[in-house]
């Protein structure tokens, strides 16, 4: 049956929500998104069940909101083995013109030893954490500023590009970012109450496992791991469900609003976080998080940040059921 505003179709034939039978919908189900030729990436199978959320481990930071632990139950879904990278981002751009919220802004938020740019472009230090600069002509292209590129990081994650970034590039593959539970309880990677996606092994006991800051955090950046910023998405290794990266080199959207009183005892099933709030939630940490500044490269660790906010270390992963 027609809409009234649109007749039999919208323009160019688009059916109006009127014409469908919308009373069936629910007990069919959904239409499965598979990769397309838009997105490659490859999908690993995240299994239907039940897991605890939150901090197990003692390590929570008390303002974030990773307690009280609480069960939750999900629909399986399959999820990006890799975050975004470059060469993935370049495809989204190229075919869509789009323009990232660091190139309608006029800038973006670099780590100072990434600086690439002529003095001119350099807007100063961000208010609290002066090893951030503003930078003019920083974005997902140029990731150091006027004078760098991504040519030879085809195969790191995609940076600076903010929540409204990432929810486009969703739209245009027809997928979505994982809801905060859905990046946990994929982060664990099967493993039950453990701190990282790999158990509870510290990060570098035989070998350094994530990508993260070494050294005297900011001065000094010893780099131990192999990274001054950002590595190959598959770098280190995967956890027990296939997924690379997890926790370390970038930090990961997600699609739930970030409030840190969420989180109640109470058993839920498929949260999608708060109704309403500006910032939108981050996880996993990233190639900056030091032990004596930011633990926050943990499976329980949240973080958010405003959509338009766009950062060096900040990317994203899909997930569709
Ligand atoms: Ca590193
Ligand atoms: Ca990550």
């Amino acid at each position: 049956m027609a809409g009234e505003a649109c007749g039999a179709n919208c323009g160019c034939g688009a059916p109006a929500r009127s014409d469908f039978d919308v009373a069936a919908l629910g007990h069919r189900p959904l239409p499965r998104m598979v990769p397309t030729a838009r997105h490659t990436i490859e999908q690993v199978e995240i299994p239907a069940g039940s897991f605890m959320m939150g901090d197990s481990s003692g390590d929570a930071n008390v303002g974030d909101g990773e307690t009280p632990r609480h069960e939750v139950t999900l629909a399986g879904f399959r999820m990006d083995a890799t975050p975004v990278t470059n060469a993935d981002f370049a495809r989204f751009v190229g075919a869509t013109g789009y323009h990232t919220e660091a190139e309608r802004w006029g800038f973006s938020a670099v780590f100072q030893p990434a600086l690439a740019a002529p003095e001119t472009d350099i807007m100063g230090p961000a208010a609290g954490t002066p090893w951030w600069l503003g930078v003019r002509g920083a974005d997902w292209a140029h990731p150091g500023g006027a004078n760098s590129s991504i040519d030879g990081l085809e195969d790191h994650p995609v940076v600076h590009v903010g929540w409204t970034d990432a929810t486009a590039y969703c739209a245009w593959v027809g997928r979505r970012l994982p809801t905060e539970a859905d990046w946990e309880y994929a982060a664990r990677g099967g493993l039950a109450n453990r701190k990282y996606p790999w158990g509870d092994d510290e990060v570098d006991a035989g070998g350094w496992r994530a990508n993260i800051f070494q050294g005297e955090f900011p001065r000094i950046n010893t780099a131990d791991d192999g990274y001054l910023t950002t590595a190959p998405v598959r770098s280190f290794a995967p956890n027990g469900y296939g997924l690379w990266q997890m926790v370390g080199n970038v930090w990961e959207w997600c699609q739930d609003r970030f409030d840190p009183r969420t989180y109640t005892p109470a058993a839920v099933t498929d949260p999608h976080g708060p109704e309403a709030g500006e910032v939108r939630v981050m996880r996993g940490g990233s190639y900056l998080c030091h032990i004596s500044y930011c633990n926050r490269y943990r499976n329980s660790a949240r973080t958010g940040n405003t959509p338009d906010s766009s950062m060096g270390n900040t990317g994203f992963r899909t997930v569709a059921r």
